[in-house]
């Protein structure tokens, strides 16, 4: 069973997409970022960067001890590696699946998110 920290927002749909599409046993434990949730020690402990998603895996490969894991990227490709699912096996197949990655962590995901804090939440108004 894995447990997702989530709220309702595209990087929270990232993990929960994956799941579903993966057919992997999961449960959500929700994270109201707009109520400061994010800040709480005991979800601290599993996301140190304040911030969803984050997951808990109870049946890591290893057979060790539940594994946290914060950030999407990292998440996704943990899940990928976990179930065989969304990544290629070959070399080529792989380094492809992985530059997209790169692409939306680094490029699209933190340009959208501000232009979202910019336009939506920040008390300065910038054309
Ligand atoms: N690079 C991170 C970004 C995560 C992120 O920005 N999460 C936002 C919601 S989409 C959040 O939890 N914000 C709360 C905060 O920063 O206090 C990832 O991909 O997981």
């Amino acid at each position: 069973m894995i447990d997702l920290h989530y709220w309702t927002t595209p990087n929270g749909h990232k993990v929960s997409i994956f799941l579903e599409e993966a057919g992997l046993p999961y449960k959500i434990f929700p994270v109201n970022i707009g109520a400061n949730e994010q800040f709480e020690a005991d979800f601290l402990k599993i996301s140190p960067n304040n911030k969803i998603p984050a997951i808990v895996d109870h049946e890591p490969a290893d057979g060790g001890e539940p594994l946290s894991l914060f950030e999407s990227g990292a998440i996704l490709l943990y899940l990928a590696e976990k179930t065989g699912r969304f990544i290629a096996t070959d070399l080529r197949g792989r380094e492809e699946t992985l530059q997209w990655l790169f692409w939306q962590m680094g490029g699209l995901g933190p340009m959208a998110g501000q232009n979202h804090h910019f336009n939506r939440f920040a008390k300065e108004k910038i054309p």
